[in-house]
């Protein structure tokens, strides 16, 4: 560090100084965070930027404590997909308080001083569950009788998803959803889960998943209860990681909203720019489509996660 100019990590990236980043992950609890956690760690890479990682198996507690070291260790910016979205102002006042800033990266946090974190990068989860659910009304005949495959209870993405999906179905009255349970994004989740819905409510027709991989351990469930999934029982889910894909384009999947994990380039991007002083925009959303059988066939092979 030479120049000197007082504000907090300003002479970085112009001296030729690395810029460190503590990156606080959720956890590796699906095929789309394990995309992410790679996007992520290959772009630092390319960016220049040194990467201290910490994986919090999707409890918030440890993804604190991984924040409260990166203080200790003055790093240059802190990157983090908060678990759950409550509960972050005492930490990241902390950080504030150290003039360490912090960008949300993927899951939003529910604070009402946006003047902790300097932008939030990721998708808009409630279009995702709208995608999902304007997918349903279009396709549906006769009574359907939804069971949603919730994501982790309080994490961003659960509550949008689920949000988005019922304002899309509200208008069809003949499109219910009979259950509704977390399988806390894991495939073993999902499987869990479905088989005892399978067994509580022998009606359901559709399978709402919020991502891929509960959707998939949904798929071994039902076919373990003797039906067919993708024909007696619909399957709808987020994300489009390649499994979720094989299983769309082999017809166990009728639908997937995608969600996008490629984070990285545009996180090293903004990291570089807030280490700077510069200004950046407080929301960058995702780009992303969906799939169909049709779509996911021609595709397949060119998925990059
Ligand atoms: O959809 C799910 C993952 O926060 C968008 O977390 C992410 C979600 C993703 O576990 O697969």
């Amino acid at each position: 560090c030479g120049a000197g100019d007082g504000s907090a990590g300003g002479s970085k990236g112009a001296a030729g100084d690395k810029i460190v980043m503590g990156f606080a992950q959720v956890g590796a609890e699906s095929g789309w965070r394990t995309a992410n956690t790679k996007s992520v760690r290959e772009s630092a890479e390319t960016a220049g930027i040194e990467l201290k990682f910490s994986d919090a198996q999707q409890k918030q507690e440890n993804q604190i404590k991984a924040i409260r070291s990166y203080i200790q260790q003055k790093v240059d910016v802190i990157a983090f997909s908060p678990v759950v979205e409550t509960g972050w102002d005492a930490v990241l006042l902390e950080a504030k308080r150290a003039k360490i800033p912090v960008i949300l990266t993927d899951r939003a946090i529910d604070s009402t001083d946006t003047s902790l974190y300097k932008t939030f990068l990721g998708s808009d989860f409630v279009e995702e569950g709208r995608k999902a659910g304007k997918w349903l009304t279009e396709t549906a005949n006769g009574p359907v009788n939804v069971a949603e495959l919730q994501g982790t209870t309080g994490a961003a993405p659960a509550i949008d998803r689920q949000k988005g999906f019922k304002e899309a179905i509200a208008q069809k009255p003949d499109i219910k959803i009979v259950a509704t349970q977390s399988g806390d994004f894991t495939r073993a989740g999902g499987k869990q889960v479905m088989e005892a819905l399978l067994r509580s409510h022998p009606n359901i027709n559709v399978v709402y998943a919020h991502n891929d991989d509960m959707g998939l351990g949904a798929i071994e469930a039902i076919k373990a209860a003797g039906k067919k999934p993708g024909t007696d029982i619909k399957i709808i889910t987020v994300d489009a990681v390649k499994a979720g894909m094989q299983a769309l384009a082999d017809g166990e999947i009728n639908y997937i909203v995608e969600c996008n994990p490629l984070l990285g380039d545009q996180l090293m991007d903004l990291a570089k720019k807030v280490v700077k002083g510069e200004s950046v925009p407080e929301r960058v959303v995702t780009e992303e489509t969906t799939f169909t059988t049709e779509q996911a066939k021609k595709v397949l092979k060119d998925r990059k996660y």
